[in-house]
């Protein structure tokens, strides 16, 4: 049996990290294989991409392709061999990230992004995204207590509003593969919402 494939979504400090260990473990519970990854990231090269990606000034350009770079990576490696074998995937952002952040936030050419998702994974989107829908200051204001910023933080409050944007328009477009989570709410109110609808996927 193919397993499924689960992305994690929004803004920098919308939360979604919190709920990841937590998510993978329901699963493992019910009894499933799991894996748990992140994008940019999940593989050894696509790490090494990753660190360039978020530690190094780099051109709009080669920052979009680098992200596609590691994410064929870790779908020829990881992914598609997991799904394949009938695990779970549970994947911290996927390409909706490339969505937001390279083509909203940067306004970037979200149709030669399409293009890329077309020719590096035509038949494989996730079955269910969970996009933590945050104000922008109310993000930024959780990141600055948690941890100091990486390339991608350092982007001003209009960037992350732009994101968050282009994040709702795409849970418009697809209703039945996004549940927007309002990542005002508690932990637990969330964490409520997710078990409801993990096993409703189980
Ligand atoms: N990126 C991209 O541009 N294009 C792409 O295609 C891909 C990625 C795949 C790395 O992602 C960067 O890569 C990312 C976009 C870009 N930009 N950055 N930076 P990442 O996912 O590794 O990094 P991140 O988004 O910054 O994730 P994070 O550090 O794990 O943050 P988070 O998951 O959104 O938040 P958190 O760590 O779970 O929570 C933040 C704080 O809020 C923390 O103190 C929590 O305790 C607190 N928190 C969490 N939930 C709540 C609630 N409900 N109430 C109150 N406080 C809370």
């Amino acid at each position: 049996m193919k397993g499924r494939f689960i992305s994690f979504e929004g803004i920098d400090g919308a939360g979604k990290s919190t709920h990841l260990e937590w998510y993978a473990e329901r699963l493992r519970e019910a009894g499933r294989a799991v894996l748990l990854t992140r994008e940019p990231g999940g593989t050894e090269l696509a790490e090494a991409l990753r660190a360039l990606l978020l530690g190094e000034a780099m051109d709009a350009r080669t920052e979009l392709l680098l992200m596609f770079a590691a994410r064929q990576d870790h779908l020829e490696r990881r992914v598609r061999p997991a799904l394949a074998n009938g695990t779970w995937v549970v994947c911290d952002r996927f390409t909706d990230s490339t969505l937001a952040y390279q083509g909203s936030g940067r306004q970037g050419p979200t149709e030669r992004i399409r293009d890329l998702a077309d020719w590096i994974h035509p038949d494989l989107w996730p079955d269910r995204t969970y996009l933590f829908d945050l104000p922008a200051p109310e993000a930024l204001r959780r990141r600055a207590q948690a941890r100091p910023a990486d390339r991608f933080e350092a982007e001003d409050v209009a960037f992350f509003e732009r994101v968050r944007a282009g994040y709702q328009a795409l849970a418009r477009a697809e209703p039945n593969r996004f549940l927007v989570i309002d990542a005002n709410e508690s932990i637990d109110r969330i964490r409520l919402v997710l078990a409801n609808d993990c096993a409703s996927l189980r």
